[in-house]
């Protein structure tokens, strides 16, 4: 069987075991610490990062872009009869989420306003690339079936819900299509099998202690959005 090794909060990770359970492919999960990393961990993985998938026969592969490949390749797409342009654009933005991961996360880790609002407006703007794109005639990012691209950006979309729903603050404020976007695809993908049992207090944990976004009122971004009244 593959095995995954992880960390419980990492977006990357999360990634591969969205795009895994999509296809109901079964595999193992390691959690390890990165502060203390074992290691039999630092033999198999070259960039010393988490995910690593070991595949059935036993061969590490490291960069979550790599993996995601493989896993198609592998086991195949998971969407059929998609055109070579098609695929381009869909790794495309697949990789414009991914790239924004630690984005989403050094936002989550500012300690005063100022560093805050800075990173959160650099994240904005690939919010709003994506609203743009989007049509708002079909519930994920290319219809009402599951793509890679949905998939690339559930870390994100996912970790934004949880901040909501803990500090009242949305990144995706005055952005409705990617709002609705993100409600249907909490709704299609079981989201809780993505990660730990504990994920979501230990991302609390990290993300909402001794950080900006901890204190919990006073977002001037927030704010300024809400005048314009896109978030009513
Ligand atoms: N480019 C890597 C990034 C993975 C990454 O940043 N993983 C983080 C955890 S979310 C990590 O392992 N950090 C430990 C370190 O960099 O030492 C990928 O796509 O797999």
């Amino acid at each position: 069987m593959i095995k995954l090794v992880s960390f419980t909060i990492c977006p990357f990770v999360q990634r591969v075991t969205a795009q895994l359970n999509a296809k109901q492919i079964p595999y193992e999960i390691e959690y390890i610490s990165l502060k203390d990393k074992p290691q039999w961990f630092l033999d198999i993985s070259p960039n010393g990062q988490v995910p690593v998938l070991l595949t059935e026969a036993g061969v590490a592969l490291f960069e979550s872009d790599a993996i995601v490949e493989y896993i198609e390749d592998e086991y195949g797409p998971l969407e059929q009869g998609v055109s070579h342009t098609q695929r381009a654009l869909d790794r495309a933005w697949s990789y414009l989420g991914s790239k924004h991961y630690l984005a989403q996360c050094g936002v989550m880790s500012s300690k005063d306003e100022q560093t805050f609002i800075q990173r959160a407006e650099k994240l904005r703007q690939a919010f709003a690339k994506v609203e743009a794109q989007l049509t708002g005639e079909s519930p994920l990012f290319k219809s009402d079936r599951l793509s890679n691209v949905d998939i690339a950006w559930l870390p994100l979309l996912h970790r934004a819900a949880i901040i909501k729903a803990h500090t009242q603050y949305d990144f995706l404020c005055g952005l409705p299509k990617v709002q609705a976007w993100q409600a249907a695809l909490l709704a299609v993908v079981d989201v809780n099998r993505t990660v730990a049992d504990d994920f979501e207090a230990k991302f609390t944990d990290f993300y909402l202690t001794e950080t900006f976004l901890a204190k919990g009122t006073d977002i001037p971004a927030q704010q300024a959005c809400q005048a314009a009244s896109c978030c009513g």
